[in-house]
């Protein structure tokens, strides 16, 4: 047992911290599919029975579920055991474990044949929100955290034939962690993102850095396992470089260029290819500025609003349930299209990197999230180093898309000393990770003055822009309130309303004046918007939210049956007479009817 707690260790501290760079472009072989599943509510599988009342960091993997012990367990049998598909949630997947939280363990074989002179990575796109990943005899490690990319080096672990893959997945939540305990949304487990088998040569381009200020491109080319001379093109720009990269075994390009600007209007998008030894990756990449002057944002140099609406990371249908791939982010990519949006809110954790792709591809410009969401553990250093992993694995996967503008760091935390050190820590990590982007977080008014809301939140001192949520005539008083509501937010800074809405379900009409009616939902947006244009340094909006999602805080019966329903759509993508009123208002928006 002691060894394999050694081998964990180690192979923990040599793992490469940054991203790792295209694995989407790469050489690879998808192990998705059907993987046998064992449901182990009482982590039969991780304690050995006199060990369960050990305190949880003495936890284990029984190496019964590696050797395939079938005399010790002998009712854990994976041959005998049922599929489940990856990627995807199991809620969804099956009816008995629609609000299951607990721990599942995977298992899928793999033929291999190993190529000389080629490493082999295991990735995976995410899993919700803890596993312990076993190949063969061996511990590959553990990932806390559930919507961001991981991986290990598994060349020396493989074996010529078959091979067993194991992970135990475990969707518990928990006081500490990141999400907490409580939050408005499933809490879909499983290995829900891709899960790939990556070869690369002895020495790989592990990750690349591009940055783009106006007139001169910064590329930072990051190698593993030695170095070299390294060539990048960019064949539409005329770009030819070679670099060699140093003791660091980074090389650095700087060379002016004048692309043309990747916009919402305009999402041009540049071949670029970078080559070292028998390592050669491409891209599409976009080059745009973002920042903030006064009260406006300007992308390119010329002031933007962004016409937004939030998103979650789930699916359109009959029986929605995380997205698994780039057509199930096609959809909700169509839906705010049709809405008239250019601005994305990826509530409230990255979503998928198929998504962020795609939403780059069709000229979407994103905010990107991680899950501070409500009341965490502020005071909990562990927890802390949880949120700060989440962003460095974010900011890591997606630090190269023009799409992406804005890392959110938190939603609706309550003002306090710990929370204020927690997220100015975390604020200060986005900025020293990303220094090119803007940085916020959503936060809620303070005064409870129906008529005089003011936002007066310490953590806007810290962030770029001033962004909050606000649900006037939903939490807050009735629509028609809105028109006599003024509300106080300080200047100087741009500022987006984060959330807005109301709840309706579709079909269901009736009065103005009745609760999730759909005329109900109408008129609080037709009310909203004239209120809300009002604050002067109004930059942008995002609806809350594009589509009525699951969350088991909604049990209403008849009307929400464990739905949100604050769509603007129905998880059917059925239209609201509230998309119309937004749908109308950004129209105007963009021909500049009004006076923005
Ligand atoms: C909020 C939260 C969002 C909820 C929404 C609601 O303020 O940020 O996650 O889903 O309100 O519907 O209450």
């Amino acid at each position: 047992m002691k060894r394999l707690f050694v081998t964990l260790a180690l192979l923990l501290a040599v793992l490469p911290a940054d991203a790792f760079a295209l694995v989407p472009g790469r050489e690879r072989i998808s192990l998705n599919g059907p993987w046998n599943y064992i449901v182990d509510p009482m982590n039969t599988g991780i304690y050995k029975y006199q060990m369960q009342l050990q305190k949880p960091h003495k936890r284990y993997f029984a190496d019964r579920h590696f050797y395939q012990d079938k005399t010790t367990l002998i009712e854990y049998d994976f041959d005998k055991a049922p599929t489940l598909s990856v990627p995807g949630d199991w809620n969804t997947q099956l009816e008995r474990l629609y609000f299951y939280e607990g721990s599942v363990w995977y298992r899928r074989t793999l033929d291999f044949h190993p190529q000389p002179g080629k490493r082999w990575f295991l990735y995976f796109g995410a899993v919700n929100y803890q596993c312990v990943v076993g190949l063969n005899n061996t511990i590959l490690g553990t990932h806390k955290g559930g919507f961001t990319p991981f991986w290990f080096e598994v060349t020396d672990v493989l074996e010529e034939g078959e091979n067993s893959l194991v992970v135990w997945v475990d969707n518990t939540r928990g006081a500490s962690e990141v999400p907490t305990l409580n939050f408005d949304w499933w809490n879909y487990g499983g290995i829900t993102r891709d899960v790939l088998l990556v070869c690369v040569p002895e020495v790989y381009i592990q990750d690349y850095r591009l940055r783009f200020d106006g007139s001169e491109v910064a590329v930072d080319v990051v190698l593993d396992g030695g170095s070299g001379s390294v060539s990048l093109e960019i064949p539409e720009l005329h770009i030819r470089k070679k670099a060699c990269a140093g003791k660091d075994g980074v090389a650095h390009f700087r060379f002016r260029a004048s692309p043309e600007r990747w916009s919402p209007d305009t999402p041009r998008l540049y071949d670029i290819s970078i080559q070292c030894g028998a390592d050669a990756i491409t891209d599409r990449v976009g080059f745009r500025t973002v920042r903030v002057e006064g009260e406006r944002i300007l992308l390119n140099d010329q002031p933007v609003f962004l016409r937004g609406v939030a998103v979650h990371d789930e699916t359109i249908g009959p029986n929605p349930g995380r997205c698994r791939d780039t057509e199930d982010a096609r959809a909700l990519l169509e839906a705010a299209r049709d809405l008239g949006c250019n601005f994305l809110r990826l509530a409230h954790y990255p979503h998928s990197e198929q998504m962020v792709r795609l939403a780059e591809e069709m000229g979407f410009l994103l905010w990107e999230e991680i899950p501070c969401y409500w009341n965490i553990d502020w005071s909990s250093e562990e927890t802390y180093a949880n949120a700060e992993k989440q962003l460095t694995e974010l900011i890591g996967r997606d630090a190269n898309r023009a799409a992406t503008i804005i890392w959110s760091v938190a939603n609706e935390t309550p003002p306090t000393k710990e929370r204020l050190s927690f997220l100015g820590k975390l604020i200060a990590k986005a900025r020293e990770l990303d220094p090119t982007r803007l940085v916020s977080a959503a936060v809620q008014k303070e005064k409870p003055d129906l008529y005089h809301p003011v936002i007066d939140d310490e953590l806007i001192a810290l962030t770029d822009l001033i962004s909050f949520n606000q649900y006037l005539g939903w939490y807050d008083g009735r629509p028609a309130d809105c028109d006599s509501v003024c509300w106080f937010v300080p200047s100087g800074k741009p500022v987006i309303i984060s959330e807005f809405g109301g709840g309706a379900l579709y079909g269901n009409h009736g009065s103005e004046a009745e609760r999730f009616t759909e005329e109900y939902l109408e008129l609080l947006y037709r009310k909203n918007l004239p209120m809300l244009e009002k604050i002067p340094a109004l930059s942008g909006l995002c609806p809350w939210c594009l589509k009525d999602f699951r969350s088991p805080k909604r049990p209403l019966a008849g009307i929400q049956d464990d739905f949100n329903r604050k769509g603007l759509i129905d998880e059917q993508g059925r239209r609201k007479k509230a998309f119309y009123v937004m749908q109308e208002y950004y129209h105007a928006v963009e021909k500049n009817w009004i006076w923005r």
